[in-house]
Order: C-alpha cells, then sequence, then structure tokens
C-alpha cells in the first residue's frame, strides 16, 4: 500500500528550510501532498495561487510531490488524500509548545492520522518565512535562504530594483 504524506503550512513563501523538510519527506513516503493552507493567525504577503506556483516551481525536480490547497481543515484535507501521516519541521524548542498544539488538535479531530517531526539541518535553523520577509522589505541579503525564484518575487513583491 502505498504511504500517503501531507507537508502542510502557510509557505508565505517557501525557503530553504521548507524545501529541505519536503525533499526529506519525499525520500520516506510514497507520494507526499505540500499542502498551502490557512494559519488565521498570520496575514499572508503572497495569494494561494502564487505561493503554489513557487512551490511548484521549486520542487518540480521531485516526482512523487504534489501541490495542492485546502481552505479547511488539515485533518479533512489529509483524510481526503488518504494520508496517514502529517510532516512538520521543527527548528527549535520555540516551535515546540505550538507543534505539539496542534499535534494533538489534530489527532483529536482524527485519531488514526499520525504526525511525523523532521528536524531542520543546522544552517536552516534560524530560518523562516517571516524573518526572509522582513529582511527583503529593507533590501537585505536573503541569498542562500530561499531559492532564486522566490529572491526574485520577494524583490518584486516590494518593488526593490537590484
Ligand atoms: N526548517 C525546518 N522546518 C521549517 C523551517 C525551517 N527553517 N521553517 C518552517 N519550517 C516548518 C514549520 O515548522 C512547519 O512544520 C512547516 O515548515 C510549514 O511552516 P509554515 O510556517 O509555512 O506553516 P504554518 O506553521 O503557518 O502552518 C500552520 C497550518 C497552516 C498547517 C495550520 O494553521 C493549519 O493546519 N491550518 C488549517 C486549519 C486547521 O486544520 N487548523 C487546526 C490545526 S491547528
Amino acid at each position: 500500500m502505498e504511504k500517503i504524506a501531507v507537508v502542510p503550512g502557510s509557505f508565505d513563501p517557501v525557503t530553504n528550510g521548507h524545501l529541505d523538510i519536503i525533499k526529506r519527506a519525499a525520500e520516506v513516503f510514497d507520494i507526499v501532498y505540500v499542502a498551502v493552507l490557512n494559519n488565521s493567525s498570520k496575514k499572508p504577503l503572497f495569494t494561494v495561487d502564487e505561493r503554489m506556483a513557487l512551490i511548484g516551481e521549486v520542487t518540480k525536480e521531485i516526482p512523487n510531490v504534489r501541490i495542492e490547497q485546502s481552505a479547511g481543515l488539515l485533518v479533512d484535507y489529509a483524510q481526503s488524500k488518504n494520508a496517514s501521516a502529517i510532516v512538520r519541521g521543527l527548528r527549535a524548542v520555540s516551535d515546540f509548545e505550538y507543534e505539539m498544539q496542534i499535534t494533538s488538535m489534530n489527532r483529536f479531530l482524527d485519531k488514526h492520522i499520525e504526525t511525523f517531526f523532521i528536524m531542520t539541518k543546522n544552517e536552516y535553523s534560524f530560518l523562516s518565512s517571516s524573518i526572509v520577509k522582513e529582511v527583503a522589505q529593507y533590501g537585505g541579503n536573503i541569498h542562500g535562504l530561499v531559492p532564486q525564484i522566490i529572491e526574485d518575487a520577494l524583490l518584486e513583491k516590494f518593488n526593490i530594483t537590484k
């Protein structure tokens, strides 16, 4: 039976940290759905369609990755894909409390779904979409933190010419 996982997130925009988690999940699972979902506590910079297109572009070499969106609950989406696993990335201890909370809630909603965590690579442990946006907004150097196409998209969003 195929092992199907969902890698959910806001991906606003996708960073090298996210990409690393997606690639490593794709080595373990047969099919990986990268799901762009709504995090009600965040106000996105990129539209869902823009985020999906950018993720599609940077994962196009990984054959078992599919990019989708969902406006509802993560567990409902996972069920609709017959996914048995949710894969999340972990950076520092500060991620733990939030991840514990959403994992417990997802298990309360669906007792069959299992959440797996992949520890970030050291070089990405400080990296987040928010910090990349913050630096890009002021014309700072984000080279190496996001793929080139994401860097270009950020500069365009912030009307920065290099
Ligand atoms: N290294 C490794 N992993 C990383 C890095 C990095 N540098 N940066 C981010 N990550 C990981 C995050 O830990 C996360 O696992 C994943 O990448 C995505 O990160 P974000 O920030 O893009 O995504 P979030 O945390 O905003 O996603 C939250 C969801 C959208 C998944 C959540 O809000 C959700 O499930 N929404 C749908 C509604 C729902 O079901 N709610 C109930 C559950 S609370």
